[in-house]
């Protein structure tokens, strides 16, 4: 198997987190991102593979599968055990749904925060735009606070849904703005997530990636 991948890539992140969860072997190709130049040129077999030209890209013999969440569902799909999927329909619609949530609800204000910080131009409207961005967040984490009651996963078990919303939280904290300090649900659901093994390794490695470039990024 191999998976073509973005260093600080999000969506990869939560592929990468999926396949070191479930222990499966593959070999990792990181397609090249500087933040000057953001994937160009893209990668000639992401280019290839994915019309998209994006990372993730997942190619299992000759499977190819490109999105994140669709990679998601594939892996549980041909790799069940361990399973990051609940078996309980009410609760698998809930990991879709808080996975959905993650991509396209929460990513939302976060690419605004991405785009005003590791890609910022020093504009005069930049400033405000992050504030907004950064208000928009927090008032999505006061809403997932609730949904994480007692610090408990999302949908019963560590599953996705947990990966994937805890990426994205995790990544507006990397870049200035953590979770208010008066949300002690998601604060314990953060921490339990933060401390799974394979978490712990994605954490350190998109640090040491922004490590290598330098005090600027
Ligand atoms: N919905 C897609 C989004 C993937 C995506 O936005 N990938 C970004 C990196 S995080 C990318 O490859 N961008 C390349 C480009 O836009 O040129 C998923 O979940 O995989």
């Amino acid at each position: 198997m191999k998976l073509y991948s973005g260093p600080l890539s999000l969506f990869t992140a939560k592929v990468r987190i999926a396949l070191d969860e479930k222990g499966i072997e593959h070999e990792r190709v990181e397609v090249g991102w500087t933040p000057e130049r953001r994937y160009e040129p893209h990668h000639p077999d992401v280019i290839a593979l994915n019309p998209k030209r994006q990372v993730p890209v997942l190619v299992d013999g000759e499977t190819v599968v490109t999105d994140s969440t669709v990679i998601l569902e594939y892996l549980e799909d041909a790799y069940p055990e361990p399973a990051l999927r609940p078996k309980d329909p009410a609760q698998r619609a809930r990991c879709r749904h808080f996975e959905a949530w993650g991509d396209e609800v929460f990513f939302a204000p976060l690419w605004d925060l991405i785009e005003t910080s590791v890609y910022a131009t020093g504009a005069g409207a930049e400033a405000e735009a992050k504030a907004s961005a950064v208000a928009r967040i927090h008032a999505l984490e006061r809403e997932l606070d609730s949904e994480v009651s007692g610090g408990a996963p999302l949908c019963g078990e560590f599953s996705f849904a947990d990966i994937g919303v805890f990426v994205m939280v995790s990544a507006a904290a990397t870049l200035g703005a953590p979770p208010p300090g008066d949300l002690p649900n998601l604060a314990g659901w953060h921490a339990k997530t933060a401390a799974r093994p394979a978490v712990g390794r994605e954490i350190a490695g998109m640090l040491a990636f922004r490590a290598s470039l330098g005090p600027a990024a």
